[in-house]
């Protein structure tokens, strides 16, 4: 295989709604490559993009899949990307990598809400677009009506380069009118006719040949002119403005296509090749330090991994894209993160699970590797004398949280380790043991993902796990003055324990004035400061210890031992045992005594007199509150809406946004377990959402009883 130059290169990743036929047409521009000579079906489980058990198993891509194809002297190099939301992740790193996005939308469907997240990401990653309208031969096709759902709904204009002559099982031709050609199919192999326009399309030829020239002048003053002084542009001319409207992201030009019977695939690659933005013209990639990063084969070797991926037999397989410079066979590259060597031992031009053997990949290529010993996903592999940080993918927030255990108690380590590799191989899956919660907390981006996991962990590792509800991180916390006394005292036999502790607690806020006078329990209390010590959290929130002893009630030496007693409190709470945060504590008083009183006796006086101080200061339970902002089609807003309110939410704002209706609301976390799933169900999978940590809040008085109840102390003090 001939070493592609940067000229030569075009980076496409291959996005839109589950099911619209992006693998297929993967397949299709593969066989139109000559990279495969019969083309796999998702029927018959055999194409090279969706290659793994679990995706044979569910019929739809899961991973993305790198691969490529040869046309017209140039490399096409193509990322199928899975439709379904849950996998999204390999959208961000698919499109770290990839210059254009060709968004396939299925003619039976229209504009789907599918299409509508991923061109979002699309417009978010700044990403241009062509367009696909795939499945044309389908029964119930309609290229009008998709046009029209793109036109309501899309923020890219589309503009229409082809134009089915029939749509439906009868579909094997099409009007091309930037060519002004009509191309007749005459087998489901990609065979072709070029043709005359026929008659009676030439008037709707013509018009569309007008509006995609139209649309191609507005982004250039020179064609613009040219336009207006000749009334036509030349099909370079038309191309040279598409492609600035493409890269500028103003609009989508739109093609025909059925990738089943490989239908329009060849005109689309030629389109690409043509117009698309390649490495050179792309916007550069950044650099950690600010540097703006040529894809310029003269320089010094960079490589930017986007993703890593296990394989049976083979080990670890590492994505690649060649940012900058050249990687040869044999080359020792450094790893900025680690500052460890990687000799990139093999290369390889990837399709699919097949690899193809290369001695060299030049800048704006992408290929993988195997072997490497400590590199992953976002890691940049640079030449020793120029190293270089590529800035890294920032893959999504996750939407899903479940607890996970072994279903047998001796596999939990294995567990773990199993659940790291699974988050270098997928960077959207989190997971993190709560020492607070004591569950393992996964997170990821939907419950189908999760699920994904699970069966992949039984049927690849014969680990068997379980999901359940997560513990919700509560805080407890105060909202007035409260003061106790306790005296800890022990006389059995031997050494005797004695020591009291007065304290005066109080909600603390930030900038509140230094303590001066208490009135607590009909007693006036007159502060002292003789020390002070703030503490920032672990769990956020403050806690504020103040000395006030006078006239030597407490040795100082046993203020170490009050604060600690503190502590194991505010670990512990004392209504539900969760996290206290917030508090200033004063202690005033106490007595020692000369033979008995020792820092045991003191921590424990301590602990208790701040549980009962804690219980008369009108205690409260706090939780997590979640922005969620909810984007869905306005017919299903009534239902998401509702489903919300009974979830506690407090809505925020709503409003339409071309088409869809974006909800806002702030949601206790405790309510939001397997919520992708049930705005899944209330919308038929229509809607999507996200969702980020804001505040912590108190819980409403019903609820604090029901957690109340719940939790039963088993501190024995
Ligand atoms: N009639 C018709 N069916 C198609 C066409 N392209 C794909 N299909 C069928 O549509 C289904 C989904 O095709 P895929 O290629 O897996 O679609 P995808 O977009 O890759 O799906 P995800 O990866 O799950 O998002 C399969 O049953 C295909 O056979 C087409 O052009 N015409
Ligand atoms: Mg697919």
């Amino acid at each position: 295989m001939k070493n592609y130059s940067a000229k030569e290169i075009r980076n496409i990743v291959l996005i839109g709604a589950p099911g619209t036929g992006k693998t297929t047409l993967a397949e299709a521009m593969a066989f139109e490559g000559k990279v495969i000579d019969r083309r796999g079906s998702i029927e018959t489980n055999n194409t090279i993009s969706d290659n793994t058990d679990i995706e044979h198993e569910y019929k739809r891509s899961i991973y993305s899949t790198t691969l490529f194809t040869e046309f017209m002297n140039r490399k096409l190099n193509i990322i199928d990307c899975p439709g379904s939301d849950d996998f999204c992740g390999n959208l961000f790193s698919a499109f770290k990598v990839g210059d254009v996005g060709v968004m396939v939308m299925n003619a039976q469907n229209g504009w789907q809400v599918g299409d509508e997240i991923q061109s979002r990401y699309a417009r978010i990653l700044n990403k241009p677009l062509i367009g696909v309208i795939n499945q044309l031969d389908g029964e119930k096709a309609n290229f009008e009506a998709t046009i029209e759902g793109i036109r309501a709904a899309s923020s890219v204009k589309p503009v229409i380069v082809q134009y089915p002559v029939q749509q439906g099982a009868g579909f094997n031709s099409f009007i091309d009118v930037l060519m002004m050609k009509m191309y007749h199919f005459t087998d489901e192999n990609g065979t072709r006719e070029e043709l005359d326009i026929p008659a009676e399309e030439l008037d709707r030829a013509t018009e569309l040949n007008q509006e995609l020239t139209e649309a191609a002048a507005v982004y250039d003053d020179a064609l613009m002119e040219l336009y207006f002084e000749k009334g036509a542009l030349t099909q370079d001319d038309i191309r040279s403005g598409l492609r600035q409207g493409v890269a500028n992201r103003e609009i989508m030009p739109i093609f025909c296509c059925s990738g089943k019977r490989d239908i329009g695939t060849k005109r689309l690659m030629e389109f690409i090749i043509n117009v698309a933005p390649g490495p050179q013209q792309a916007p550069k990639f950044a650099a950690t330090d600010g540097a703006e990063l040529e894809a310029d084969e003269a320089q010094a070797t960079a490589l930017f991994v986007f993703k890593s991926q296990l394989e049976q037999h083979i080990g670890e397989i590492t994505y690649f894209r060649v940012i900058r410079g050249k990687v040869t066979e044999g080359m020792e590259l450094v790893n900025s993160r680690t500052g460890n060597k990687e000799k990139i031992s093999q290369l390889f031009a990837v399709a699919g699970k097949n690899r193809i053997k290369v001695t060299e990949l030049s800048a704006g290529d992408i290929g993988c590797t195997v072997k490497l010993k400590g590199t992953r996903t976002n890691d940049t592999l640079a030449a020793p004398a120029a190293p270089v940080t590529v800035e890294p993918i920032v893959f999504p927030e996750p939407r899903y949280r479940a607890a996970i255990k072994a279903k047998e108690q001796n596999d939990e380590e294995k567990l773990g380790k199993l659940l790291n590799d699974a988050k270098y191989e997928d960077p959207t899956i989190l997971v993190e043991y709560s020492k607070e919660l004591k569950q393992t907390i996964i997170q990821g981006q939907g419950e189908h993902h999760l699920n994904i996991l699970k069966s992949r962990l039984s049927s690849e590792n014969k680990m068997e796990v379980e999901f359940f509800a997560p513990k919700i991180p509560y805080r407890e916390t105060i909202t007035k003055v409260a003061q106790a006394d306790y005296r800890h005292k022990k006389q059995s036999g031997g050494a005797g324990q004695f020591g009291e502790v007065h304290m005066v607690i109080e909600p603390y806020y930030d900038g509140m004035p230094e303590p001066s006078k208490y009135k607590a329990n009909g007693k006036d209390i007159t502060v002292n400061i003789k020390g002070k010590e703030e503490y920032d959290l672990e769990w956020g929130g403050k806690l504020q210890f103040y000395n006030s002893i006078v006239g030597g009630a407490i040795d100082a030496r046993f203020m170490p031992a009050i604060l600690k007693g503190i502590m194991e409190k505010m670990d512990e709470g004392p209504l539900t045992g969760s996290y206290a945060r917030d508090i200033r504590v004063i202690i005033y008083d106490g007595k020692m005594h000369p033979v008995d009183s020792n820092e045991i006796s003191f921590k424990l006086a301590a602990r208790n007199a701040f549980k009962e101080a804690f219980r008369n200061a009108g205690p409260k339970i706090m939780e997590p509150i979640y922005t969620v902002e909810v984007l869905t089609p306005s017919e299903y807003m009534g239902a998401v809406m509702s489903d919300l309110q009974n979830r506690r939410a407090m809505i925020m704002g709503m409003e339409s946004d071309k088409g869809f209706d974006r909800l806002n609301a702030r949601v206790p976390l405790a309510e939001l377990y397997r919520y992708s799933t049930s705005l899944s169900s209330l919308t038929s999978g229509a809607a999507t959402y996200t969702m980020q940590f804001a505040s912590y809040e108190q819980v409403p008085a019903d609820v604090q009883d029901k957690l109340l109840k719940a939790y039963t102390d088993t501190d024995e003090d």
